[in-house]
């Protein structure tokens, strides 16, 4: 009635609001309202002055949440200065505006007033960027989203900061320039050689982690899991830099800062990623003083460290970057771990201590050589397969080259690295070659040393292109060996660079077999077809390299110079270097991969042949097993 009072102007029409329930159908009174439509329309205009009152309330009144979230954020940097929960000015529970007493008026009134002027400068932000056209907000958002990016970008690779350590002194890193101009044009055709195979991978492979020259296009093996962590780049960088190609070195750097991220769900070979990824990084490190490649290597390291996880510490082959989860090769003995993977990591994790402070790094390769040293060895070799579950060897293989070869190569490096202080490493080297020289070395009926493989108590007279290294070591190990055998090492080197060049030169293209015989009147050849092939491998001119630095005797730059002129001749192509089935054919096929060893080690032991001693000197710097140089620690305060 008060409704229609106030409207002179009504519908005269009855508007029944309320359904009409028949008599039988409820039990409850039976009630019929009815409105007119101008009542409907008073009635509709009260209710959204209603909604815009309860609107109006929302927006005005504190934000509770936001209360809570700030009451948190003081907890957390109060709570931890409480000295005591019960006698102290804040008290847990009793912190500042947590609701519960203790906090007064002003403080809650200016609270508000906050919150109020900040919701008035939203709405008032809303209001503006309503005027606004649909281009200019579109330009806003992009400038936003940019800045976030960015912001995000810089917290990810942002550096966090390492202990700082004392550079050790690095000297012999650039130039080298031999006075004899003719071996100066051997040495700039192998720098070519680099650019061709960088430029080719650069072009065609950029970001894989190797190049199929032939095809064009990345390439991977099992070793790097999926991944895709341009091997080639990290590997290559050293290389580089020795080679005076600055401006490629700072393209890959650049690839590194931007793209090297170890987050990957790939299962990848502790062995491998560690020669070639943590030693190029550490040694791109010491000779450019770039402290991104530290950090990548820390970051990388870090990675790998759950390939320890096993009952006896002794690590798997492979880990999964991503969970941590590792494992074994299936096709090795028994569950085994390899000895030259396990026993490969001393020099770069030396490093990583000495670089970042943390013991852990170290503690793993000592503790692998703790349990070596406690073992049984049959006639005091080292068989290539153990179990890490159990601590046992598996099969009693023997070997100088693969699955063995960088473990003995890395005992007389840890004693070389440390400055010679680290004698433990020495003595087990001393103990591991004098049982090698009377088991494994042996003259052929035509007069030619070899290293053969020990497999259960029998020798197998066959030698691997891997086991070529040994000459090199056996040439860096002569000083300091025991009973002043100084002469006798450097002679073995020697005899052993004479074999791997006799297996070169035996061959139609004068590039070596993989493995080659001394059996039946074999000397130095393959038999097996698929023994035949050469894959652009380092081992028998790093060997030359070290017996050229030791002797300069000039017959060794003579055979590194053949050996470069076959690659440059046999193996290059196009889209860059390929290896090649059979050295014995003179139409050979290609396997069209470009190793990223060809670039970390076959190259750059050639170019150091060809210049001269001051170019990373014997004395300072200790070459992993990839090639990549490590300075001399003094290892005093580890
Ligand atoms: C390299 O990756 C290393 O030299 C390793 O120790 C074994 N051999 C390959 C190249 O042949």
């Amino acid at each position: 009635e008060r409704v229609s009072a106030l409207l002179p102007l009504q519908n005269k029409e009855n508007i029944s609001l309320i359904p009409t329930l028949s008599p039988g159908a409820s039990s409850f009174p039976h009630h019929r309202a009815t409105l007119r439509l101008s009542e409907k329309f008073i009635l509709l205009l009260i209710l959204s002055a209603f909604i815009t009152l309860c609107f109006g309330a929302f927006f005005f009144l504190p934000d509770n949440s936001k209360h809570k979230r700030f009451d948190l954020g003081l907890e957390d940097v109060l709570i931890p200065h409480i000295d005591s929960p019960k006698g102290g000015k804040h008290a847990a529970g009793q912190v500042v505006i947590h609701g519960q007493g203790g906090h007064d008026e002003e403080e809650e009134e200016s609270l508000r007033d906050k919150i109020r002027a900040d919701h008035e400068r939203a709405l008032q932000e809303a209001k503006e960027k309503l005027r606004k056209s649909r281009e200019e907000l579109q330009a806003e958002i992009q400038t936003e989203k940019s800045k976030v990016v960015e912001d995000l970008k810089k917290k990810d690779t942002g550096p966090k900061p390492l202990p700082p350590v004392p550079m050790p002194q690095v000297v012999g890193v650039s130039d080298g320039e031999p006075p004899e101009p003719d071996v100066k044009e051997k040495r700039d055709k192998i720098r070519e050689m680099m650019k061709h195979a960088w430029d080719s991978y650069r072009q065609y492979g950029w970001g894989h982690n190797e190049l199929k020259p032939l095809a064009k296009k990345g390439h991977s093996t099992n070793i790097f899991g999926n991944s895709q962590m341009g091997a080639t780049i990290v590997d290559a960088l050293d290389t580089l830099y020795i080679m005076g190609l600055h401006e490629e070195f700072k393209d890959g750097q650049e690839w590194i800062e931007q793209n090297l991220d170890f987050g990957v769900n790939a299962e990848v070979s502790v062995f491998e990623v560690n020669i070639r990824f943590i030693g190029g990084l550490l040694a791109a490190y010491y000779l450019s003083g770039q402290e991104v490649f530290k950090l990548k290597a820390v970051q990388l390291a870090e990675k790998l460290l759950p390939a320890f996880n096993t009952p006896t510490g002794i690590p798997w082959a492979m880990v999964n970057l991503k969970s941590g989860v590792g494992r074994n090769w299936g096709w090795a003995s028994a569950g085994s771990s390899i000895l030259a993977e396990f026993g490969t990591l001393h020099m770069e994790f030396v490093h990583l201590t000495y670089l970042t402070g943390n013991p852990a790094y170290y503690q793993k390769v000592m503790h692998i050589r703790k349990l070596l040293a406690k073992m049984d060895r049959p006639n005091g070799l080292y068989p290539n397969y153990l179990n890490p579950r159990t601590g046992r060897w598996g099969q009693h293989h023997t070997s100088v080259g693969g699955l063995g070869d960088s473990f003995y190569e890395y005992l007389l490096k840890a004693w070389l690295m440390s400055d010679k202080t680290d004698t433990e490493a020495r003595k087990t080297y001393d103990d591991a070659i004098e049982a090698i020289e009377r088991h494994l070395i042996r003259k052929s009926n035509g007069g030619l040393t070899f290293i053969g493989e020990w497999k259960n108590g029998h020798l197998e007279r066959k030698m691997g292109h891997l086991t070529c290294f040994a000459g090199g070591m056996f040439a860096l190990g002569a000083d300091g060996s025991p009973d002043d055998k100084a002469g006798h090492y450097l002679q073995l080197g020697a005899e052993i660079a004479h074999t791997c060049h006799e297996s070169y030169d035996r061959t139609v293209l004068k590039l070596g077999p993989e493995a080659f015989k001394f059996d039946s009147g074999l000397e130095a050849v393959a038999v097996r077809q698929n023994e035949k092939y050469y894959i652009l491998r380092p081992e028998v001119i790093e060997t030359y390299w070290y017996m050229w630095r030791f002797t300069h005797d000039p017959k060794y730059r003579q055979w590194g110079w053949e050996a470069a002129q076959a690659i440059d001749k046999y193996c290059r192509v196009s889209g860059g270097f390929s290896g090649v089935k059979d050295v014995y054919s003179s139409n050979p096929t290609y396997d069209d991969v470009q190793q990223s060893f060809f670039l970390a080690e076959t190259l750059k032991y050639l170019y150091l042949l060809f210049s001269s001693d001051n170019l990373i000197p014997l004395e300072n710097w200790v070459f992993n097993t990839e090639a990549h140089p490590l300075p001399v620690l003094h290892l005093d305060k580890l």
